[in-house]
């Protein structure tokens, strides 16, 4: 099985800023981690993080047949982006939507999730355990769909 790995705005900028919220670790080790759980799974991973909204909109037209499934932290754009909710919708490839925070706990804009509910499902909260239980999650899911 193979899988995308989408990581929206500023989450290039992990691991310099704001590690009270987002974690100590970098995008590159996330993606590490997330590569070994992958290896051991047996599947594999494809990565792509962007600042643009198309950009992702275009990755996600771009999975359907190439991809199993999409493991998703589309960071701002999850409060707001009515055109990736469509996206996600139009391919019908089933994706986890993960944060490293836990968006219900923080500001009350945060706890508004444009496409979780056409997600198989959400996690949030377990920092960059949030991707590698998302993946696991999804694998499992794909070997039963
Ligand atoms: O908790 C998450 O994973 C979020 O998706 C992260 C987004 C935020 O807008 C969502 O509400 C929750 C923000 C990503 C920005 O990441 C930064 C990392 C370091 C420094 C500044 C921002």
């Amino acid at each position: 099985m193979k899988f995308l790995v989408l990581h929206g705005p500023n989450l290039n900028l992990l691991g310099r800023r704001e590690p009270d919220v987002y974690g100590s670790l970098t995008l590159e080790e996330i993606n590490a981690a997330i590569e070994e759980l992958a290896s051991e799974l047996g599947c594999s991973v494809v990565f792509l993080q962007s600042n643009a909204e198309g950009a992702l909109i275009d990755a996600i037209q771009a999975s359907v047949g190439h991809y199993d499934g999409i493991v998703i932290n589309p960071a701002a754009y999850t409060h707001t982006s009515v055109a990736i909710r469509d996206a996600l919708a139009s391919v019908g490839v089933p994706f986890v939507e993960v944060h490293l925070s836990n968006i219900h706990r923080r500001e009350e804009f945060r706890h508004k999730s444009l496409t979780a509910a056409l997600a198989v499902g959400q996690i949030c909260g377990f920092g960059c355990d949030s991707y590698l239980l998302g993946l696991r999650a999804l694998f499992s899911y794909g070997k039963k769909h």
